[in-house]
């Protein structure tokens, strides 16, 4: 009996030492220590043996039972750490790796050309007005001094969503409603960035969506020669102190008398070459003193009361000054393109 249990005791501690993951332990445990196991059975036959054997087995049965426990106990300490280490090492975040590196965005450049152009009117005294891009055909023509049969008006040109409703052609429907807002009061004296929509054929030159900036100034005593220092001040402000400027006649609808205004080109001096086609000048804005009727429509006497207006593209604006040389470059959100406008 004594041999066969001392047997036992090698068998379980070998099996206990070899034993490679937590599940192979438990059942060593059932195998060995369990109800069913060999030392319960040694344990239950203890009555069968003589009363001089029965202490001395008991007893060796007890020990080697607490011999295969403590086995079993460090063993299952020992793989439970094995487990933790392995983790800890497939987890392992090395801090000193360096950082991916995101790549850091920047202003568009159209919406940094706009901003310039609203510092330079702000700093004149004008204020910024928005408003909605889905008009009334009263605001975006009507008021406008542009009659129903007026060719400008031509479906081919607007993107209309009812017979009454369509995307502005122009951003002049803001000031109409702003000049409505103030009932016949002056100063309004505001510009007004935003998109614009017509139907057109996009190319190198033309998009069916784009920007304006428009501006309107409109008190008691307002005149042509305001127009022309607000708008020279502009000009050399963004193109630069030296350029020259020239205001041309032209026409317009809600302006009377209306002018252009070009500046001397920037690449030539006024010389002649690609960029100007050869004129020595660069159209930059159309303008005028704001028609009669327009200020009529809009609650203001125009006795009382003139002023004048302007509009330009910023996409041109911003093509002009930095060479941009195809008006898709804006909207395509190419990252080589947008990335050369870096503010620093
Ligand atoms: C009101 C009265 C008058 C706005 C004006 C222009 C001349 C003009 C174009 C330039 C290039 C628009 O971006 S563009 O296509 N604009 O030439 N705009 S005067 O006149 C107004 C506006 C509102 C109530």
């Amino acid at each position: 009996m004594k041999d066969q249990l001392e047997a036992l005791k090698s068998e379980a501690l070998a099996s206990v030492q070899e034993a490679s993951d937590l599940k192979t332990l438990q059942d060593l445990r059932v195998k060995y220590l369990g109800k069913k196991g060999p030392i319960t059975e040694v344990l239950r036959g203890m009555g069968k043996l003589s009363p001089e054997e029965r202490p001395v087995i008991g007893q060796l049965a007890n020990d080697i039972r607490n011999a295969i426990q403590a086995a079993i106990e460090d063993k299952q300490r020992k793989l439970e750490e094995e487990a933790i280490q392995k983790r800890l090492a497939s987890e392992t975040i090395d801090v000193t790796l360096p950082g991916r590196v995101m790549p850091k965005a920047n202003i568009h450049p159209l919406t940094a050309i706009v901003e310039e152009i609203e510092d330079l009117f702000i700093g004149m005294g004008f204020s910024v007005e928005e408003g909605p891009e889905v008009e009334t055909d009263y605001y975006n023509f009507e008021a406008l001094n542009l009659p129903k049969d007026h060719p400008a008006r031509d479906m081919q040109d607007s993107f209309y969503i009812t017979e009454d409703l369509l995307l502005r052609t122009q951003t002049s429907p803001v000031q109409a409603r702003s000049m409505e807002k103030h009932r016949g009061q002056g100063p309004v004296k505001i510009i007004c960035p935003g998109k614009v929509y017509r139907r057109d054929n996009d190319d190198a030159t033309h998009s069916h969506q784009f920007m304006q900036i428009e501006g309107l100034y409109v008190d008691k005593n307002v005149r042509l020669s305001d127009l022309k220092g607000v708008l020279t001040v502009f000009a050399k402000k963004m193109f630069g102190e030296d350029r020259d400027i020239r205001f041309r006649p032209s026409f317009f609808p809600f302006t009377e008398p209306s002018v252009e205004m070009d500046i001397s080109c920037f690449r030539c001096k006024g010389d002649g070459c690609s960029l100007c086609k050869h004129t020595g000048w660069i159209e930059i804005l159309g303008s005028g003193m704001v028609h009669p009727n327009v200020l009529e429509m809009s609650g203001f006497d125009p006795k009382v009361y003139t002023g004048f207006a302007f509009g330009m593209g910023p996409e041109r604006i911003a093509m002009l000054k930095y060479g941009i040389d195809d008006i898709r470059h804006y909207y395509t959100n190419d990252r080589r393109f947008l990335s050369q406008f870096k503010q620093v």
